[in-house]
């Protein structure tokens, strides 16, 4: 390896999708293909799929929601930047901040990494309090600790309200 190239490590990391515009569930699956051909990427986990009321603002159709776990060794400014490529690939708008959305990436947790930057916090600042990020979350690693405690407890702290877990189990992409 040359010796200017730093050497990249391969991490767990862990991410958010959600949508509530269009058709929700092919727009999920895209966005899981999207991820898999991606470089340096990895699917090694999907969550079953939730119905998930809106948080936030609350006028708004109902999302789905889906926790992937994914093998990289992608930095996570760089997994960031994948995220929003792949959102604008599938056609999402930003009309307002917590309005509707075709599909919503969100990076969670990058091995066990703390950063504070500008345009990316890990863990996410707001997974603690979204049942929508939890529940799927749990399904995947309930034993995972985030600042000390468990998703599962995290969970059974804040309780399921406002999600509902699908019969809809989107198969890992190939
Ligand atoms: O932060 C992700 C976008 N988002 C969601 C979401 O994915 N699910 C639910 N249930 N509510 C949301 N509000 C926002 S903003």
């Amino acid at each position: 390896m040359s010796p200017s190239k730093p050497a990249r490590h391969v991490q767990t990391a862990y991410l958010a999708l959600g949508g509530n515009l269009g058709d929700r569930s092919r727009l999920l699956t895209d966005a899981l293909a999207a991820l898999a051909r991606a470089p340096h990427n990895r699917v090694t986990g999907v969550s079953p799929v939730y119905e998930t009321k809106a948080v936030g603002v609350t006028d708004q159709p109902d999302f789905l929601n889906l926790v992937v776990r994914l093998e990289t060794d992608l930095p996570p400014l760089a997994l960031l930047e994948l995220c929003l490529a792949i959102e604008q690939e599938l056609g999402r708008v930003r009309r307002e901040r917590w309005g509707p959305r075709t599909v919503d990436i969100d990076v969670l947790l990058h091995g066990d990494l703390s950063l504070h930057d500008e345009r990316l916090t890990l863990p996410h600042p707001r997974m603690k309090e979204r049942a929508f990020v939890l529940a799927p979350l749990a399904d995947l690693a309930p034993d995972l600790r985030i600042g000390g405690e468990s998703v599962r407890d995290l969970l059974a702290r804040l309780g399921s309200s406002g999600v509902h877990r699908t019969d809809i189990n989107l198969p890992l992409p190939a």
